[in-house]
């Protein structure tokens, strides 16, 4: 078997906004390298890339898929990511394993917000990027507006290595700027080509870019420049070093142009990624923490295995993967690593390269190289995986926090279990996707990052899972409390059949601060009640205070003191003053200007300064309270306080509002009193008998 060395490695993701054209340039790439013998298509569900069923169904990349081919000696690991913002763990993870990404503009759409999200993302992790301008067969396909408009949210290093000759239907000839050559495709999908030297105005548009292209790379490579003047030009071989360490630094960012639909442009592209792309040696130390925490290195020429687990999927068929990336040492079946995020030992199964669903047993991985093992029981999505010798554990992935949630009620009864293991099954899955049940409120609240997310989380539970159920809004985690003193002197006397029950509490309430909850004193003088009897009334105050008196929420902010009583010598017990310390606590609380509390949430909304408008107008009429704006990153940034029962759906709102380019981080904030027609509102719906 062949095993790839580091240098001739070529992983990277390719990320991009949604239908740019993502998983049919994963495609091409597959028949350009014979993979497949002809490319599949989105409308038909044929791609190797979109291979589940909710991507045949909603002809969308949902899941990031790996595949992997060989191209000019070099072994391409290519990890396809969905667009849609709902799925960005997908990306986050192909981003945090890849040693550059492929950033898909679709040339119809230009940069959009998810082509800015990803990018950052990019950025953070810091690999470089190569921009893929898509779609040049489409009608009035126009390059060079784009191109401006790369150029102007990424500054002028953006370099274009091709250039269409003829864009819009039947494109199929591109100006290859190193190589001075027209390149004419084949339009079959076969991505075949002949090239011819460029002649004419393209000669002459050539010699102008070498000019602007040495510009880019003399910054790596003084020589190059005195070369080209004494020459006249340079050929593809002397600029060769300068372009490669230009992309590392990224002191230029190459553009190419495709037609990912008809295989036009992507051989080149791939000869481009075989020669100049990123391998795994140009981040040949990595930032770890050893077994202390401590920061540590791992190096690619280190013995032992590290390994990242970018990606767990769930294939019903075939079991379950787990997705790794090796940065140092090699791997093979039957090997024992040690997980250094759970602190256990696993023992390495059958090993895979993968294209999409096909899976392809190997016996050994090397490292740089990426691949899946048949899923560690004890092993998860973000874990390292490491040698005995020297424990290490990589940075994990951070995924951003939910903004959307649901509560998911079950039609029939006694499929809670089947439902908890489903719902386990998709967090391990999709770590952006949460759930929680949530006792005091009786109801399962699934959140996740968009619409969509939830969607295509509720159809695979019941597909997969076999569990029937409604989406709901969620109950909102209302509270009780009082604005006034109160006070009760409650008997509680039960002296017919059996044993009697006797017993008096007599209470005051009265208001604490916000966020205070409740407080229980006793300040009896007397001997009227025996202090044993204390616990039970407190134990009667807490029920109550649990239950809720109005409307059935909990009881907050009061202050409860059992200042007297009475009891009798036989009757009077323990059970005798819970019922009388509940039932007082009740009264008193009623008689103190019950009202209701609602959750607050803060909220950091960021979009673009024409949707400023939109936004502030929505949140107003929406209940929400500006605190305060700023500008970030050329984007608006508007902080606001506004009730939970008001952000129901509001990343949804917040999108439509923005057209896709505003998003939200929410948080709870405090409890605030609550207009009182709501507040009636909620009272009668809790007085409405609960549905069976
Ligand atoms: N005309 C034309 N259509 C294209 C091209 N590339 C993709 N498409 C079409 O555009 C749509 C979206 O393409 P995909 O490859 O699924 O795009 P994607 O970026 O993977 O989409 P997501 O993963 O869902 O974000 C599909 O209908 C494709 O057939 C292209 O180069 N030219
Ligand atoms: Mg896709």
């Amino acid at each position: 078997m062949k095993i790839d060395q580091p240098p001739d490695i070529r992983n990277f993701a390719i990320v991009g906004h949604a239908a740019s054209g993502k998983t049919m340039l994963s495609e091409a790439m597959l028949a350009c390298s014979a993979v497949i013998n002809r490319m599949g298509s989105i409308p038909a569900g044929t791609t190797v890339s979109d291979y589940h069923v909710s991507e045949k169904d909603h002809q969308i990349s949902v899941h990031a898929s790996l595949m992997h081919t060989d191209w000019m000696d070099k072994k391409f690991n290519i990890i396809d990511t969905p667009g849609y913002a709902d799925f960005i763990s997908e990306g986050l993870g192909a981003l945090r394993v890849g040693d550059f990404a492929l950033v898909v503009v679709n040339v119809h759409h230009g940069v959009a917000v998810g082509t800015e999200q990803v990018w950052k993302y990019a950025t953070q992790y810091g690999i470089p990027k190569i921009i893929v301008v898509n779609a040049l067969d489409k009608e009035r396909a126009d390059f060079e507006p784009i191109l401006r408009q790369i150029k102007s949210r990424v500054g002028e290093k953006v370099f274009p290595m091709n250039l269409p000759i003829n864009p819009g239907p039947g494109f199929h000839q591109v100006l290859d700027v190193l190589r001075s050559e027209v390149v004419t495709y084949k339009t079959d999908q076969t991505g075949k080509y002949e090239e011819a030297p460029a002649t004419g105005e393209w000669k002459d548009r050539v010699n102008e870019l070498h000019r602007e292209l040495i510009e880019h790379i003399a910054e790596s490579d003084d020589s190059l420049l005195e070369k080209f003047f004494d020459q006249g030009g340079l050929s593809e071989e002397e600029m060769r070093g300068g372009i490669h360490t230009a992309l590392q630094k990224q002191t230029f960012v190459p553009v190419f142009c495709t037609s990912a639909e008809t295989n036009v442009g992507v051989a080149r592209l791939m000869d481009f990624i075989a020669k100049y792309g990123s391998s795994p040696v140009d981040r040949a130390k990595v930032k770890a923490f050893d077994d202390k925490g401590n920061e540590a290195q791992v190096s690619l020429t280190d013995p032992d295995p590290v390994l990242y687990i970018f990606k767990t999927s769930a294939e019903a068929q075939s079991g379950d993967l787990s997705y790794f990336r090796l940065y140092s040492g090699s791997i093979h079946m039957g090997q024992d690593v040690y997980n250094s995020d759970r602190k256990t030992t696993e023992r390495i199964g059958q090993l895979f390269v993968i294209n999409g669903k096909n899976r392809t047993s190997v016996n050994q991985l090397t490292a740089g190289d990426i691949g899946a093992v048949v899923k560690l029981k004890d092993t998860h999505t973000g874990n390292t995986l490491c040698g005995p010798k020297r424990i290490v554990r990589l940075p994990k992935v951070e995924y951003p926090a939910p903004n959307i949630h649901a509560a998911l009620k079950l039609r029939a009864k006694g499929e809670e279990e089947k439902m908890a293991t489903g719902l386990a099954a998709l967090h391990e899955e999709d770590p952006t996707f949460l759930f929680h049940s949530d006792p005091e409120l009786h109801q399962t609240v699934i959140s996740g990052q968009g619409e969509m997310h939830l969607q295509i989380i509720a159809e695979r539970l019941k597909r997969r899972y076999k569990v029937d159920f409604d989406l709901n809004e969620p109950r909102v985690p209302y509270r009780e409390t009082i604005k006034g003193r109160g006070e009760s002197k409650y008997r509680h006397k039960k002296q017919t059949g059996g044993a009697g029950q006797f017993a008096e509490v007599w209470m005051r309430v009265e208001p604490k601060p916000r966020g205070s909850d409740v407080e229980f004193t006793q300040s009896l003088a007397g001997q009227n009640v025996d202090r044993v009897f204390v616990p039970s009334v407190e134990k009667g105050v807490q029920t109550a205070c649990k239950e809720g008196v109005i409307a059935g929420y909990r009881v907050v902010d009061v202050k409860v003191d059992f200042y007297d009583g009475k009891m009798h010598p036989v009757d009077s017990k323990d059970i005798a003053f819970q019922i009388a310390g509940r039932a007082a606590f009740r009264e008193a609380f009623t008689a103190a200007h019950p009202c209701l509390l609602e959750p607050i949430y803060e909220v950091e909304v960021r979009v673009p300064e024409d949707c400023m408008g939109a936004i502030i107008g929505d949140l107003s009429s929406h209940r929400g309270k500006i605190l305060g704006m700023d500008t970030d990153d050329g984007m608006q940034v508007v902080r606001a306080h506004i009730p939970q029962k008001e952000l129901y759906h509001y990343s949804s709102r917040l999108r439509s509002l923005t057209g896709g380019r505003g998003i939200h981080k929410e948080k709870l904030s405090h409890y605030e009193e609550m207009p009182k027609e709501l507040e009636q509102k909620v009272i009668t719906e809790s007085k409405k008998p609960v549905e069976a």
